[in-house]
């Protein structure tokens, strides 16, 4: 481990995204496509900036929140990112700073999560909102 920041990072330009485990698109573990397969991302730094890039990339509309400690579930397969910085201006998850792809001291209990304001369908739980009276309101 710790061979520094590198930028960009080496992964296809945007890496493609997705939220898993949740009750709908824009609700639940972070997931990012590297090398063919699905991997999670570490919760080491994962804050508000983040959720909003990723927020962002899917159309999902603003982020709620950025819970850590797997709150929808752990990932199988690699962890493929951890310690990133964003600044939550960029286009894509792919453009924040990271450690180089799959290296990380994290386990599948540090997976990131990610609340955005896009429509749901179904229940979310209530700790993860910053707002208990959050409603969501249909197909997106
Ligand atoms: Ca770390």
């Amino acid at each position: 481990m710790g061979s520094g920041w590198i930028e960009p990072p080496r992964a296809a330009h945007p890496a493609a995204i997705r939220l898993v485990g949740g009750p709908g698109r824009c609700v639940g573990r972070l997931e990012v496509l590297w090398e063919q397969q699905w991997g999670t991302v570490c919760d080491d730094r994962w804050a508000l900036p983040h959720a909003a890039v990723v927020c962002r990339q899917l159309g999902c509309g603003d982020a709620l929140s950025a819970p850590g400690s797997a709150p929808f579930g752990s990932g199988e397969g690699p962890i493929w990112l951890d310690d990133m910085e964003c600044n939550g201006t960029e286009a894509e998850l792919s453009a924040c700073r990271t450690r180089p792809w799959g290296e990380h001291n994290c386990d599948h209990g540090e997976d990131a999560g990610v609340v955005c304001s896009g429509k749901s369908v179904g229940i979310i739980h209530r700790d993860l909102l910053p707002k208990s009276e959050f409603i969501h309101q249909g197909h997106p």
